[in-house]
């Protein structure tokens, strides 16, 4: 078993309902007894098109037994599932964005997958979240997006 950080990100429909169904769905198709989930925030779009929506985001750990491209697939799968479809612009408005940001200790580096998530350090939308769950994981010291992101207070477990 190997314990696994996910990012979650949504920027089109009912943002909340979405994360919170990815997360279940996740928990469920992993099987995984292990869960750390953060709180969810609403941030401002980074390097997406003018005028996308705001996004809510949030991290989980899961664990797994899955390989590392068994599990990028069934976040894909799930992504697809909750309406995003399989081809899409270049950072478009998404339903649900599922990224790994960790998968143990392990590097990959494959056509399909580089893990640890090659752009996670300077993202205040994923350390934030991934401070309150592995706070031995995150970085805050110098993000300049911190204050573009604001802590709600919907759970991403209801
Ligand atoms: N891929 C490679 N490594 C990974 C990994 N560790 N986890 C490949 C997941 N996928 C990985 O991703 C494109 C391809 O990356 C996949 O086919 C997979 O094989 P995608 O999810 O299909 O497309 P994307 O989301 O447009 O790209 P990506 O790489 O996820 O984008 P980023 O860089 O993560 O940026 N602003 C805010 N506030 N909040 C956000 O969540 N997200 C993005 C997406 C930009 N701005 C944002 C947010
Ligand atoms: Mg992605």
């Amino acid at each position: 078993m190997e314990k696994v950080g996910l990012a979650l990100g949504s920027n089109l429909g009912d943002r909340i309902d979405i994360l919170q169904k990815a997360s279940k769905l996740l928990v469920d198709n992993l099987e995984s007894r292990h869960c750390l989930a953060s709180g969810v925030y609403e941030t401002a779009p980074l390097d997406c098109p003018p005028g996308s929506p705001s996004f809510y985001n949030a991290v989980i750990e899961l664990e797994t037994d899955l390989p590392p491209l068994e599990l990028l697939t069934v976040c894909q799968d799930i992504e697809q599932r909750l309406g995003r479809p399989l081809q899409h612009e270049f950072n478009a408005p998404r339903t649900v964005d599922i990224d790994i940001l960790y998968y143990g200790e392990e590097s990959v580096t494959t056509d399909r997958l580089t893990v640890p998530h090659p752009r996670m350090e300077a993202r205040a939308f994923v350390q934030l979240p991934l401070s309150e769950i592995r706070p031995d994981l995150a970085e805050l010291d110098s993000l300049s997006d911190i204050h573009l992101c604001q802590r709600l207070e919907h759970p991403l477990f209801p």
